[in-house]
């Protein structure tokens, strides 16, 4: 296994179908994996994390649930998966997606889900034991959506004391103005913008 001698991570946020093509499809999603997949093919060292929203046909997130979004990124679905461009185009086979990197949130139907930091891996570990037991000081993000997912992430990522760097290009969101306003406040939480 290659060596992480700068304790850098990169946690690639619901790049998912869904959020890009699909029921609940964003603004930039399409550059936004062009520019993650660039990212990682750049620092070829760094560890990747893929957060993934998935959801039973239940959910309580969605409309016809009593939620507030379409149905989206219902598990076993196209659109719970991760764009192809990670499995085609990072040159690094660690650094595409498999069932050690993939972390999963939504899957409780009664429960919304926003943050990373409640996804959960295959064998049940979290974001933040992942990152503890790989000695991460710094993380990257890149992800959909700005106002949501990766909104609540980087916050509990600043607040439990990881140095954060959002990757603004790889970014996709709902709404312009929403993506503007949360990129300004992450300036308050002394969160880096590149
Ligand atoms: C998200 C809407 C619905 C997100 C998840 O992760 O940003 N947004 N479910
Ligand atoms: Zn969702």
């Amino acid at each position: 296994m290659t060596k992480n001698k700068s304790n850098s991570a990169h946690v690639v946020i619901d790049m998912l179908y869904d959020f890009i093509d699909g029921s609940l499809a964003c603004i930039n999603g399409e550059t936004a994996v062009d520019k993650a997949v660039d990212f990682i093919n750049n620092s070829p060292q760094y560890p990747v994390i893929f957060i993934c929203d998935s959801h039973p046909a239940e959910h309580c997130s969605f409309a016809e649930n009593g939620g507030i979004w379409p149905p989206h990124c219902v598990s076993g679905t196209r659109g719970a998966s991760v764009h192809d461009k990670f499995y085609n185009n990072v040159i690094n086979p660690a650094s595409r997606p498999s069932s050690d990197n993939i972390l999963k949130k939504g899957e409780d139907p009664k429960r919304e889900q926003y943050s990373g930091f409640e996804a959960v891996s295959r064998s049940g570990e979290t974001l933040s034991e992942y990152l503890h037991r790989n000695r991460i000081k710094e993380v990257f993000v890149s992800g959909i959506a700005t106002e949501f997912c990766v909104n609540e992430t980087v916050k509990d990522l600043s607040k439990a004391g990881f140095y954060v760097t959002v990757i603004k290009e790889a970014l996709a969101y709902v709404d312009e103005r929403g993506h503007i306003d949360t990129l300004e406040n992450f300036k308050n939480f002394g969160i880096s913008i590149i």
